[in-house]
């Protein structure tokens, strides 16, 4: 792994943040397999998670194995603001998902409500329209789902399901306008190749309003940080929804129908929806009276150099804190810190900004730390005003955690 983790900072910035008070206090000398390994057990009741090996992918920690759902252990959050393709995080929701695929064969097909209906190679769509590349966050909407309480069912997520990462393919809005879309079209339809595993279960098949998805910065994108996307993560081909949780982001992409109606298969109207509140909660054990799809991201920020539950030893009662913040691409206006449990806030240096659907990095050292136990905390605001709550709305989904998250360490001299 490349030891670039803090050229995102500039050097004033490094020594406002006290840098140089990291670097002494051992903290960037971790090497990170013996710190990811440290992880297995990530203290929220879920049991040991191992790490194992896939194609393509470091060892990551097993959610699942069918279908196959790995987590990036957090200290890669800390190594670098650009997750190696290895280290992405693998979601799927059927277990038929495909393990070979040729890319030379492969046909993209848009079809519906098209004056011509289109058929794709990947070689086409490099050729016939224009590429970009920009860095994106892709967060699953159930990441952090196991921290919810009450406990809810589903997949029982830590906070590593979510990357960033650069980028490139062409404007989904060229090949839409290239097949030239029909009157009063509502919402494109779209699938990759997986299958489920039983008749009985239900495609995964989701859509997208057709204004987003003529939206200038939805892609179909073929790489990953400059490489072919890794087959666990959609090989050859996904789509890219910027600033919208995962299950928009279709993998291995191989349909879309540009549709005059609203979607209403399983996927789109009964899976990820979250009540129709001010802030998505709803207390536990209520029918929900209006539900609403998830779209966008919530403002999120991590601290991603102290570990959970660790001893860490004070510089002169100084503690830095490192981390990374995010939005659905309003970009991020401030972090603050707490080191009391939220009784005072000192704000964070933000580092260099790779772009507003990207993590934001941030450094702060803390000064007059006392020895014992202390609740470390980071609370993100984006541009657009909206800023990460101190109680995290509960909802059934487990959906699209965004709590000021709690770091406890035990603090020594
Ligand atoms: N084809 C396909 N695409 C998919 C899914 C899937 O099950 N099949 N899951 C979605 C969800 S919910 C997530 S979290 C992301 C995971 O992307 P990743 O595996 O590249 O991390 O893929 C999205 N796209
Ligand atoms: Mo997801």
């Amino acid at each position: 792994m490349k030891k670039d983790e803090h050229s995102f900072f500039s050097r004033r910035t490094l020594l406002k943040g006290g840098l140089a008070s990291a670097v002494s206090a051992g903290l960037l000398s971790i090497p990170n397999k013996a710190w990811a390994l440290s992880l297995l057990d990530q203290g929220f009741e879920n049991g040991i998670r191992e790490l194992v090996p896939y194609p393509q992918k470091y060892p990551l920690l097993r959610i699942t194995t069918r279908p196959v759902h790995l987590e990036t252990p957090f200290s890669y959050f800390d190594q670098s603001l650009i997750t190696p393709n290895k280290a992405v995080f693998v979601r799927y929701h059927l277990a038929n998902h495909p393990l070979n695929i040729d890319e030379s064969a492969h046909i993209l097909s848009i079809k519906g409500n098209v004056n011509h209906p289109l058929k794709l190679s990947i070689a086409d769509l490099k050729q016939r329209f224009n590429q970009v590349s920009f860095n994106v966050v892709l967060q699953c909407a159930g990441n952090g789902r196991a921290l919810f309480s009450p406990r809810v069912p589903g997949a029982q997520l830590g906070n590593g399901s979510m990357a960033c990462f650069k980028v490139t393919g062409v404007r989904l809005a060229d090949v839409l306008k290239a097949a030239g879309i029909g009157p009063n079209a509502r919402q494109i339809k779209y699938r990759g190749l997986d299958e489920p595993a039983l008749p009985v279960t239900p495609a995964f098949i989701r859509a997208l309003d057709i204004d987003k998805a003529l939206s200038e910065h939805v892609l179909i994108a073929w790489a990953m940080n400059g490489e072919p996307l890794p087959m666990l993560n959609g090989f050859p081909i996904r789509l890219v929804v910027p600033g919208y949780f995962a299950p928009y982001w279709m993998k291995h992409l191989s349909e879309i129908e540009v549709i005059n109606t609203e979607f209403d298969g399983w996927f789109a109207k009964e899976a990820y929806m979250v009540p129709d509140t001010e802030n998505n909660g709803i207390a536990p054990n209520t029918p929900i009276k209006n539900k609403i799809p998830l779209t966008k991201l919530k403002v999120r920020s991590f601290i991603t150099n102290i570990e959970n539950g660790k001893k860490i030893k004070l510089n002169n009662g100084e503690l830095t804190l490192r981390g990374i913040a995010f939005d659905c691409g309003s970009g991020i206006r401030a972090v603050d810190c707490s080191a009391d449990g939220g009784k005072t806030w000192l704000p964070a240096a933000l580092g260099k900004n790779i772009g507003h659907y990207a993590f934001r990095p941030w450094i702060i050292t803390l000064k007059q730390l006392k020895n014992g136990p202390v609740n470390l905390m980071a609370r993100a605001t984006a541009n657009s005003g909206e800023t990460q709550p101190l109680e995290q709305p509960w909802n059934p989904g487990g959906y699209a955690r965004n709590v000021v998250e709690r770091v406890h360490a035990q603090l020594e001299s």
